[in-house]
């Protein structure tokens, strides 16, 4: 049940249908099977019951008619909410933070996934506690902390999860310090890192697929990777670079997702291009594009998105001209119109990516002398070289295009070196 608030918060907003379907491929994303879906506008909001009791009711003969084992309302509940719909009910309730939970909880793979995924359930389930708490308190007609025969079960549950809190972000900080000395150890041969960001069901997956040859598994269904994956590719121009593939995100992220994958999100978004990948063909493209935005903005990367990231327009197989001109014509920054189904589209992606990573470099010119093999060996693993030409005396006169990150390793091992830039 989508509670409908009348709400509608500009041009871009998404519609009812819309946010009704989403909610049905979250729950699909688990496996559940969706015998009804319904948006419920909601004149008044009832703080006892989200809904009023002549709709109750309505929902009640519908839920004993296909005699659901689960109800999801697709916004937020109140812990009371939730407990009270449930007695009404007579069935499980969850909301949608629940629901979104249950599916990174499915999902999860990797050690540090399911740390991640614990972590923010848990964190979740405080705030429930507490609030639950303060509620039981208030209705007995006292403080908690006043007499009373020593702790509460609830104060034993927060306690326990406090306790418990702590222990996952002392792991994930474990994990974290291990992953980034393997990284450091990658650093050694560094190519740039591009990083496919964007809704999920964008076609990141299928993308990421279709450039590397992996077999990342890529479906019609919400957060179907969540874990990030990187591969290597060659560019056209023979340039290596590492392609990254990670987490989509949907309107209205719990914050505690967010808060609990945050230090894997902030390592994929230090790559050296962000691709903002988008389903150009959804009718919410505009809206989802927002959101996608807004998170990337509170992971720090408000520079870059108003800035306006390059935008692949990805399933333009199923727009027509017009349309794909609609959407070319909103976009800032740079837009890649493709198909990573059909591909599309995709070659002029590849040149997009080495033309800009070219303009990332810094052109040196140097002199190198025959007997210095290491000096040239340097050059050519680590830039591009540009030009080359050997004197008579054997000296070789080279332009090189560095990353500016191997500039400045550069400089740093071949101090005498540079003659001009
Ligand atoms: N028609 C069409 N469908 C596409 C295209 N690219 C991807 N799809 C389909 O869109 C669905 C989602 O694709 P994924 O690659 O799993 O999307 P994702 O962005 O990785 O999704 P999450 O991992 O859930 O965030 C799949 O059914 C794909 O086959 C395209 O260019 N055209
Ligand atoms: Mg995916």
């Amino acid at each position: 049940m989508h509670p409908d608030l009348g709400r509608q918060e500009g041009p871009d907003s998404r519609s009812i249908e819309g946010r009704v379907n989403e909610a049905v491929g979250l729950a699909e994303a688990i496996g559940l099977d969706v015998q009804r879906a319904e948006a419920v506008r909601l004149k008044i909001l009832r703080p006892a019951t989200l809904f009023g009791t002549g709709v109750l009711e309505r929902l009640k003969q519908g839920i004993e008619e296909v005699q659901a084992a689960v109800v999801i309302v697709d916004g937020h509940l109140s812990p009371v909410q939730q407990r009270n719909l449930e007695r009404e009910w007579q069935v499980k309730v969850i909301d949608r933070t629940g629901l979104i939970l249950e599916i990174f909880g499915a999902r999860a793979r990797t050690h540090e996934g399911r740390l991640q995924v614990e972590l923010a359930a848990l964190t979740y389930q405080r705030s429930r506690l507490v609030r639950s708490w303060t509620h039981l308190e208030r209705q007995r007609g006292g403080f908690g902390f006043l007499g009373g025969p020593g702790e509460s079960q609830l104060e034993i549950d927060r306690r326990l999860i406090g306790d418990r809190i702590a222990k996952l972000k002392r792991e994930l900080e474990e994990v974290k310090r291990t992953r980034e000395l393997h990284r450091g150890a990658r650093k050694k041969v560094p190519q740039p890192v591009i990083a496919l960001v964007g809704y999920t069901n964008a076609g990141k997956s299928t993308l990421f697929n279709r450039l590397t040859n992996a077999d990342v598994m890529a479906e019609d269904m919400l957060f179907a990777t969540l874990d990030p994956t990187m591969r290597g590719l060659t560019l056209p121009s023979g340039r290596r670079v590492i392609l990254s593939d990670t987490v989509g995100f949907i309107s209205a992220l719990p914050t505690q997702l967010v808060a609990a994958f945050r230090a894997t999100l902030e390592e994929v978004l230090e790559a050296d291009i962000i691709l903002h990948v988008r389903d150009a063909s959804h009718p919410d493209s505009m809206a989802q594009k927002a959101d996608v935005e807004a998170v990337l903005r509170s992971l720090g990367l408000e520079k870059q998105v108003d800035a306006g990231l390059p935008e692949v327009l990805n399933k333009v197989d199923r727009l027509d001209e017009e349309g794909l001109a609609e959407q070319t014509r909103r976009v800032t920054g740079t837009a890649l119109p493709l198909s990573a189904l059909t591909g599309q589209g995709i070659d002029a992606l590849l040149t997009y990516l080495d033309e800009a990573l070219r303009d990332r470099q810094q052109v040196i010119a140097v002199t190198i002398d025959p007997a210095d093999g290491r000096h040239l060996a340097w050059l050519y693993a680590h830039g591009e070289v540009l030009s080359r030409e050997d004197d008579e005396t054997g000296q070789a006169h080279l332009t090189v295009g560095l990353d500016p990150m191997e500039l400045s390793r550069y400089q740093r091992q071949f101090p005498q070196s540079v003659i001009g830039l």
